[in-house]
């Protein structure tokens, strides 16, 4: 059984000297949430290579859970990425001093892939412990977004990976990058209550369940 949750953060990218992502994972590493470990990990910010430590992470530790990570300047709540989009259309260089535009992230795959975390019950769940959150319906077309996609299309293919769930969530700049902002402790808890949530949910109530028609 695997019995651990992998965590990724990005590097600084963009001319920053932090990244909030990699800082909040970094202090979740090695606690137990329900029986696992958590192995924070981080990842740089570059198309192709991101995704190649990506692939060498979860062959090494075959987590039940993979949560990536990545800072999103500009948004004020934790961003529960909803869907990866076959895209790279990147706004600035990578830190490698790659742009790719109108690129696509894996030949002959899907144009998309839905996140197979329980987003709406981590909304509830974080929202109840008042940290500011929202399901995010875009990731962007920059390094995230090919990382997400990457991580959705390797769990949908690999068959080592069956049974591994896994997402992406953004999160805000620190106080100290600029507005708006989140406190690290507010990020790092609410990372915590997200991993512990998406432990215990294992999928959304299918849309339109529960309605009359
Ligand atoms: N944020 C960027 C890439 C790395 C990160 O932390 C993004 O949103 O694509």
């Amino acid at each position: 059984m695997p019995n651990k949750i992998l965590l990724t953060g990005f590097d600084a990218f963009g001319g920053a000297t932090l990244n909030p992502s990699w800082l909040a994972v970094k202090a979740l590493h090695g606690r137990q949430v329900l029986g696992h470990t958590v192995v924070a990990a981080q990842l740089p910010t570059v198309f192709d290579a991101s995704l190649l430590e990506l692939n060498a992470l979860l062959k090494q530790h075959r987590p039940a859970l993979v949560i990536c990570v990545g800072q999103a300047g500009g948004r004020s709540a934790l961003s529960l990425e909803r869907v990866a989009i076959n895209v790279n259309d990147a706004p600035i260089a990578d830190n490698a001093g790659v742009q790719p535009v109108d690129t696509v992230v894996k030949q002959g795959a899907p144009a998309a892939y839905f996140t197979s975390l329980p987003i709406k019950a981590m909304l509830a769940a974080l929202q109840a412990q008042e940290i500011p959150a929202e399901v995010s319906q875009t990731a962007g077309t920059f390094v995230c977004n090919h990382v997400f996609y990457g991580l959705m299309h390797l769990l949908a293919t690999r068959r080592d990976l069956k049974h591994t769930r896994g997402g992406f969530v953004h999160v805000p700049w620190l106080p100290e990058q600029g507005t708006p902002s989140m406190p690290l402790d507010d990020i790092v808890r609410g990372l915590r209550l997200a991993v512990r949530c998406a432990m215990l949910v294992q999928h959304d109530a299918v849309l339109g369940a529960g309605t009359t028609s």
